[in-house]
């Protein structure tokens, strides 16, 4: 497989911890989103919405959005699951996933800081604030939720690692960056000091990828 990705893209950060999980290898190729990498005509031939992660399978076949790709690794290769067998567990994995997926990330992607900075003239400064009320806004009803869930174990649902946890150490890589610390909320700092334990999670972070800066 080839796994079309940047080192700091918090979508291909949780792609690369799943397929580590599930053990399997891929080949690695770099598009650097600050050159314009993923608006080539290439790179759209294989994604027209010009996002990373894809992920092409063996035989050309290309994948693209970050949590099909990972629910499609999870039918193929079911060991380990990274969603509970139960239905109701699977529903609020997929809560957990979706706070960071859906409410967070499109709010705070590269084109929208790009578009808010171009359009409405948002410094560096401005563009900070913006990520940082996302995330806060998000991390404070997920901190709610996993401090006073009995389901809560070691992981954000049980004792084994699944999708939630993707998202969320993917997330706190982000956040890092933008000098968000994870401290003020006890829970996600938890499983996130864990997580960061976990040789396919360390394997999958940021700085440990070869077009890492
Ligand atoms: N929902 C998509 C989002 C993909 C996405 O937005 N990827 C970012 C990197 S984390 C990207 O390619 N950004 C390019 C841009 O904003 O121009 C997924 O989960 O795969």
């Amino acid at each position: 497989m080839i796994l079309h990705n940047y080192f700091r893209s918090s979508t291909s950060t949780r792609l690369r911890a799943a397929l580590n999980l599930k053990g399997l290898g891929y080949d690695y190729v770099a598009l650097p989103l600050k050159e314009g990498a993923h608006r080539t005509p290439e790179f759209l031939a294989k994604n027209p919405a010009g996002l990373v992660p894809v992920l092409e399978l063996d035989d050309g076949t290309l994948l693209s959005q970050s949590l099909a790709i990972i629910e499609y690794l999870d039918d193929v290769h079911p060991e380990p699951p990274l969603l509970p067998a139960d239905p109701v567990l699977r529903a609020k994995a997929r809560a957990l996933a979706y706070t960071v997926a859906c409410e967070i990330h499109p709010l705070n992607n590269l084109r929208v800081l790009q578009y808010i900075a171009r359009s409405y003239g948002a410094s560096a400064e401005a563009q900070k604030e913006w990520f940082t009320h996302w995330v806060t806004e998000s991390f404070e009803a997920l901190e709610t939720i996993l401090a006073a869930s009995p389901e809560t174990g070691t992981f954000c649902i049980g004792d084994t690692p699944g999708l939630p946890d993707i998202c969320l150490y993917a997330q706190v890589w982000n956040n890092r960056r933008f000098g968000i610390a994870t401290d003020k909320w006890p829970t996600i700092a938890r499983i996130y000091a864990t997580l960061d334990g976990i040789d396919a999670f360390t394997r999958a972070a940021p700085p440990n990828q070869p077009d890492a800066e």
